[in-house]
């Protein structure tokens, strides 16, 4: 019987984020949420103010009544274990009151990005509020991450190298934050770090970071390291896995609207879970042929079943049987583990039909003979052959093979062979969506062969 949750089992703590929504999602309490999903955390979030925004502008700012805000928070922290709270946008002073009233008496650590304007260039916050921000918020701050420009507003500094990324890091702490990040730092994009021992430290160097603009950068990387502080981190390693997470996430991009690109948090678990469901896709559809009588139907050179992630790029991307699955006397082995990069002519063919098709990212070869090919037929299955002898030189075969014939066709059918050259051996390969539904193409053909 599955277990209950009951009134003794112990709860777990959640992050708090306090900040305003962004309707496209990239930036604000959407882009905190997922990050804290994504990196397996319970976040919570209590809006400030309601933008009208997207990837190209800021249209308008709606803050919500004090109240409500209280009411939200206090939703919260009556109800649940709040480990840390991070605060985004606040819009304006009455707000900045509201949050640190509520939060005095709670004890926790607050992370504050000082944000002010959006990369749409939108008021985040009221110029008149800047006082009371550092008056009732950077003062109590466990950690403030202003960027350069939200760095120079908080002290009145300019900022163009380390020297003065240095003296504004300095005059925060002033302010009372213990520790401050000025992101972008240097001007090269290296963050600056100075810690409540007074210790200053670059993070960012040696990594391959990618500039230009993109949307919820700020929002994603404060979040990524509430999550790593949370889960009790040092902050330096907390700011140096920031760094990491927010550079693939940029990295990944979302392609959508017309301005800048939202950026990615789950591109890293999403491929992860892509490549478990790979594994085990091809687990059962290699279980599934080695059940059949497929010994006879192998080539020479041995058979291979290769599938690929979506989104594939390499044959790294493709998984298949390490070494092959080949004939040994009436029975047919699998030689190796399944792999990701197990495959190097199959994967290609994988790839090649993907460039076609993305959803066709599986494959299967085996012996030719002219009873495979009319067994095809009679079970519905559509083929298609290339001629080894057309082949230009220099073209890896199995590519140029199975693109001649696909872009002729327009289509990829479930069989694509030749009838071998010199030297080359005669080759069926079976095409599909997924590792078991090539399998049952396979399982197919060989009933009809009477196996
Ligand atoms: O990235 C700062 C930020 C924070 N909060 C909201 C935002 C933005 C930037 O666009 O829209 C709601």
């Amino acid at each position: 019987m599955a277990r209950l949750i009951t009134d003794t089992m112990p709860r777990r703590e959640v992050l708090l984020t306090i900040g305003g929504s962004d309707p496209s999602a990239g930036a604000g309490i959407q882009a905190d949420l997922k990050t804290f999903q994504v990196l397996g955390v319970y976040g919570v979030s209590v809006i400030t103010s309601v933008t009208s925004q997207n990837t190209s502008s800021f249209i308008s700012r709606f803050d919500l009544p004090v109240e409500v805000i209280r009411s939200q928070i206090r939703a919260i922290i009556d109800d649940m274990q709040v480990a840390l709270v991070k605060v985004g946008m606040v819009g304006g002073s009455d707000v900045i009151k509201v949050i640190a009233e509520e939060l005095s008496g709670l004890n926790t650590p607050l992370i504050l990005d000082p944000v002010i304007r959006s990369s749409t260039d939108g008021a985040l916050l009221d110029e008149l509020a800047l006082e009371d921000l550092k008056k009732e918020l950077v003062a109590h701050s466990y950690l403030v991450t202003p960027n350069i420009f939200e760095a120079e507003k908080l002290t009145n500094l300019r900022i163009r190298n380390i020297e003065a990324a240095k003296k504004a890091a300095v005059a925060i702490k002033k302010i009372g934050a213990e520790n401050v990040i000025i992101t972008g730092g240097h001007l090269d994009g290296i963050d600056l770090l100075l810690d409540r021992d007074g210790e200053f430290s670059s993070i960012g160097e040696g990594m391959d970071l990618v500039g230009g603009d993109f949307h919820g950068t700020g929002c994603t990387y404060t979040a990524a390291l509430a999550v790593n502080l949370f889960h009790g981190e040092d902050l330096l390693d907390a700011a140096i896995f920031a760094k990491r997470f927010v550079t693939e996430a940029i990295k990944n991009a979302y392609p959508v609207g017309s301005g800048f690109l939202p950026i990615n948090q789950s591109k890293r678990l999403i491929n992860a879970a892509e490549r478990y469901i790979v594994l085990e896709d091809l687990k059962g559809a290699v279980a599934e042929l080695l059940k059949l009588d497929i010994a006879t139907f192998l080539p020479e050179v041995g058979s291979n079943l290769a599938v690929a992630i979506p989104d594939a790029e390499g044959i790294d991307d493709v998984a298949a049987v390490r070494g092959r699955i080949v004939r040994c006397g009436d029975a047919a082995i699998q030689v190796g583990p399944i792999e990701f990069g197990a495959s190097d002519h199959i994967a290609r063919i994988v790839l090649a039909l993907m460039r076609f098709d993305p959803d066709m990212r599986a494959c299967f070869n085996m012996r030719y003979s002219e009873q495979i090919i009319n067994a095809c037929s009679d079970i519905g299955l559509e083929s298609a052959a290339f001629e080894r002898e057309d082949e230009p030189e220099g073209v890896k075969t199995m590519d140029w093979g199975v693109e001649s014939v696909i872009k002729e066709l327009r289509t990829i059918p479930d069989v694509i062979y030749d009838k071998g050259g010199i030297g080359k051996e005669a080759m069926v390969r079976i095409t599909g969506r997924k590792g078991l539904e090539v399998t049952s193409k396979v399982k197919k053909i060989i009933e009809v062969l009477g196996y």
